[in-house]
């Protein structure tokens, strides 16, 4: 933990690549010192967006999430990060779930107004990170390599 082993999952969902916001997340956690070890583009199956969605069924929203998740109106770019704290941190650059209670200055703050549509999501915990890289990526798709600057950014 706080290593900069540590990884986090982040998504940019069908609103937020329709929106255009995909080089604007990779920039904020490019410039704050996180090294990118996973990219990719898909239109998610149903059944892996309700296995990522576990947690939340059964709530009102949750089939119209699962849909817009998945129906292929615009695809989903998922990216894992590395870095020290990044689970945390990454949050903290996204900002709260409901938009209303983001941060000003969070990518939900500036960007989203709805809960529905936040545009992002980012692993809350160290082990919704480990299940959600491998249930997106898995291990073979991470590909770590030696970031030069990573001695002047933490230690
Ligand atoms: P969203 O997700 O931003 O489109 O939000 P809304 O305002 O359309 O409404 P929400 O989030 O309560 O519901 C999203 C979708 O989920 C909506 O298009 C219909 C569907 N839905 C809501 N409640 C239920 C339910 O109890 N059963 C089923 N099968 N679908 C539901
Ligand atoms: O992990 P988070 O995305 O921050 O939060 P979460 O796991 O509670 O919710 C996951 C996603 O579900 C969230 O990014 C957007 C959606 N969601 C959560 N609460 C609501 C919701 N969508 C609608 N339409 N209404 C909600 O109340």
């Amino acid at each position: 933990k706080g290593t900069t082993t540590e990884r986090t999952f982040i998504a940019v969902k069908p609103d937020g690549v329709q929106r255009g916001l995909v080089g604007e997340v990779i920039s904020r956690f490019e410039r704050r010192g996180y090294k990118l070890v996973g990219l990719k583009l898909l239109v998610p199956s149903k059944a892996l967006v309700e296995q990522h969605y576990g947690d939340l069924k059964g709530r009102p929203f949750f089939n119209g999430l699962v849909d817009y998740m998945s129906n292929g109106k615009a695809p989903v770019v998922g990216m894992v990060w590395q870095g020290k704290d990044v689970i945390r941190q990454g949050r903290k650059l996204l900002g709260a779930t409901n938009p209303l209670d983001s941060e000003p200055g969070t990518l939900r703050a500036d960007y989203c107004t709805a809960v529905g549509r936040n545009c992002f999501h980012g692993s809350d915990s160290h082990e919704a990170a480990t299940t959600e890289i491998s249930l997106w990526f898995g291990e073979k798709a991470v590909f770590d390599w030696k970031q030069a600057l990573e001695p002047w950014i933490a230690s």
